[in-house]
C-alpha cells in the first residue's frame, strides 16, 4: 500500500476563480514593474494606475543623469498621485466611522489614500496574494492596519457584508471582469444613497469597434477593455445612477509623453497609449455614481 503524503498545514484560502482570472493572478503576482516600485518607494504609496495634469517638463532637462532619472520619477509620481487624490475626493463625504470597498487594489496605495483624506475603514481586495501581502505590510508599518486591510479575493464575490458600504470604486481594474457581475457586486455592498466611483480607460464608441491600439494594450496586460457604453448600460441595470462623468483624455497625455522620455521606467508601453489616445479609439473616463 502507498502511502500519501498529508499536508499538515491547510494552504491558505483561494478565491473561486476561473482560468482567465487565474492567469491575471499570475501577471500580478510576478509584476516588479520599476515604474510602479520606484515610484512607490518615494513615500510608499504605491499605485497602479497612470497620472493625471500638466507635467513639469523642466525635469528633462536636468543635466547629470541620475538626478534626471530622479526628478522624472518624482514627477510621474506625483502625477499618479493626483489622480488617486481625484478619485478619493470624490467618495466623500465621509466619517471616520464609515467604510469603503478598494475592488482591484493593487499594492493598497488607493485605500491609504482615501483613509488619509476621510478617515474611514478601508477593504482593499485584489487576486494576488502576493499584493494582499505586500499591502498588508504596508498598512502595518503605517500603524494603519486597524482600519485599512487588504484581502486575497475575487472583487466579483468578495463575502463582504450587504449594505456594510458608504463608497466603493474601481481604479483601473474593470477591464479584468464582466461589468454586469462586477456593479452587482458593488451594489449589494454598497448602502442605499452609497456612492461608487470608477477610473477607467474605455474604448470609444463613436470609432467604431477596438483599435488596434486597444487590441495591443489588452495583450500588454492581459485585460479587455470595455466599450464606454457598456459602463453606462451595466450601472442603469445594477442600480447605480451616474451623477458625474469626466472625459479624463486630455488631462492624462502629458504623463505619458513624460513617460516615454523616462528611459529607466518605460515598459514599451508608452506609444500605444499615446497613439490610442490621439486617434481617438481610446478614451480615460472618470464616473461617478450614487447606489440607489
Ligand atoms: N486599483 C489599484 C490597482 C489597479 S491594477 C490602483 O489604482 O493602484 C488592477 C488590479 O486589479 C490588480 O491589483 C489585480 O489583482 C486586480 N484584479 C483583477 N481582477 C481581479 C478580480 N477578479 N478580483 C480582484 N482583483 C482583481
Ligand atoms: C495599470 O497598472 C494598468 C492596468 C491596471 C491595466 C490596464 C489599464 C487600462 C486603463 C487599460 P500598472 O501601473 O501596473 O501599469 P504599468 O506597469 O504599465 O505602470
Ligand atoms: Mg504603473
Amino acid at each position: 500500500m502507498t502511502t500519501v503524503p498529508v499536508a499538515r498545514t491547510a494552504p491558505a484560502p483561494v478565491p473561486a476563480q476561473s482560468i482567465y482570472q487565474s492567469r491575471v493572478a499570475d501577471y500580478w503576482n510576478a509584476e516588479e514593474n520599476p515604474v510602479n516600485l520606484e515610484l512607490g518607494k518615494i513615500d510608499d504609496l504605491y499605485h497602479h494606475h497612470y497620472g493625471i495634469g500638466a507635467a513639469d517638463l523642466s525635469v528633462l532637462d536636468e543635466p547629470d543623469a541620475e538626478l534626471r532619472r530622479e526628478a522624472i520619477t518624482t514627477e510621474l509620481h506625483r502625477l499618479e498621485h493626483a489622480q488617486a487624490e481625484l478619485l478619493a475626493a470624490h467618495l466623500g463625504p465621509l466619517s471616520p466611522a464609515d467604510r469603503v470597498f478598494d475592488a482591484g487594489c493593487g499594492r493598497g496605495g488607493g485605500s491609504v489614500v482615501a483613509h488619509l483624506r476621510h478617515g474611514c475603514h478601508a477593504d482593499g481586495v485584489t487576486i494576488s496574494a502576493k499584493q494582499a501581502d505586500f499591502a498588508n505590510e504596508q498598512a502595518r508599518r503605517r500603524g494603519i492596519d486597524g482600519k485599512v486591510r487588504y484581502h486575497h479575493r475575487n472583487m466579483l464575490d468578495t463575502g463582504f457584508t450587504s449594505g456594510a458600504y458608504a463608497a466603493s470604486w474601481n481604479n483601473e481594474s474593470t477591464m479584468y471582469v464582466e461589468l454586469d457581475v462586477l456593479f452587482a457586486e458593488h451594489a449589494r455592498l454598497l448602502r442605499r444613497g452609497g456612492r461608487y466611483v470608477v477610473i477607467t480607460g474605455c474604448y470609444n464608441d463613436t470609432y467604431g469597434q477596438a483599435s488596434r491600439e486597444v487590441s495591443l494594450i489588452n495583450a500588454h496586460y492581459i485585460c479587455d477593455i470595455h466599450p464606454r457604453s457598456a459602463y453606462f448600460r451595466a450601472m442603469a441595470r445594477n442600480r447605480l445612477v451616474p451623477v458625474h462623468v469626466q472625459d479624463l483624455t486630455e488631462a492624462t497625455i502629458p504623463y505619458w509623453e513624460l513617460r516615454r522620455e523616462a528611459d529607466h521606467l518605460v515598459t514599451g508601453i508608452e506609444e500605444t497609449f499615446l497613439s490610442a489616445y490621439r486617434n481617438g479609439s481610446f478614451q480615460y473616463l472618470l464616473i461617478v455614481a450614487d447606489r440607489v
